[in-house]
């Protein structure tokens, strides 16, 4: 069996590189809503029909597990598919919860009561959808109290990145910055809550300054992935292929994630 990985295109790349990265071993099936994407500027039920879809595509292609390696599908639709929508003998994950449990100091799957935890402002850069959702703020509400969370939505960032200008992408993460610490002038903890910020975490930083913590969720989903296989060694089998699926176009789509990766990918039709 495999592990799907699921993103509105061509950003949950960062979270298949980092899970391929700490579990070399485990198969995985990645596929990128490209024919819809952006996710982040589409209403929530939009985004829970085009994320139950895609799902079901990772279901059929042999994933037991599924993990939605976007923000704006964690934060819309991954609820209300816990809730009634994931058969009895799959599992579906989103990206919150890890980024919640690093910045809480908590150990994957603690749900003791919520406590104080060191971080007491918090920013959060997300899409607008991601936003609107206020997903994060519940799901820190869980774990933590009294923090303050400031949530900036980053336009024009993703678009930036995918075109590959890299330059506009930089400048858009400082002006957003700028924007959150009008509003929260000293976070101690900022989240990327976005598949596409990892790549831009030294701008973040830098915009953000030194002494704040950034935590960027690809390394974080690979390290909760590599516990929560420990726990189930039973939902993975052997193989090492990884395999890459678009509702896209597999040739532009594997051109640009070729660049967006800087390694060969080659996609094929969903
Ligand atoms: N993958 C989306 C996310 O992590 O929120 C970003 C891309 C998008 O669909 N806007």
């Amino acid at each position: 069996m495999a592990v799907g990985i699921f993103d509105s295109g061509l950003g949950g790349l960062t979270v298949l590189d980092a899970v391929s990265k700490r579990l070399p071993d485990v198969p995985l099936v990645y596929l990128g809503d490209s024919a819809h994407a952006p996710y982040g500027v589409r209403d929530s039920d939009d985004i829970y029909d085009l994320t139950t879809k895609a799902t079901s595509r990772l279901f059929e292609a042999g994933c037991d597990l599924v993990i939605l390696a976007c923000n704006t599908a964690s934060a819309a639709a991954l609820r209300r598919m816990q809730e009634g929508w994931v058969p009895q003998d799959k599992r579906v994950l989103g990206v919150f919860v890890p980024l919640i449990e690093a910045l809480t100091e908590r150990q994957w799957g603690d749900n003791s009561p919520p406590r104080e935890v060191n971080a007491k402002h918090v920013a959060l850069f997300a899409t607008p959808a991601t936003v609107s959702s206020r997903a994060f703020q519940r799901e820190l509400a869980f774990r933590a109290i009294g923090v303050d969370v400031e949530a900036q939505a980053c336009g024009g960032v993703v678009d930036a990145i995918e075109d590959g200008d890299m330059i506009l992408a930089e400048a858009l993460v400082k002006s957003h910055v700028d924007a959150l610490k009008r509003k929260m002038p000293d976070p101690d903890a900022a989240i990327l809550g976005c598949t596409h910020y990892p790549l831009m975490h030294e701008a973040f930083q830098a915009a953000l300054g030194a002494d704040v913590k950034v935590f960027s969720q690809a390394n974080l989903v690979a390290e909760s992935l590599a516990d929560y296989l420990d726990r189930r060694p039973e939902m993975i089998g052997p193989g090492t292929v990884s395999d890459f699926l678009t509702t896209g176009d597999p040739a532009q789509v594997s051109s640009r994630a070729t660049q967006f990766l800087r390694r060969q990918i080659t996609f094929e039709a969903a």
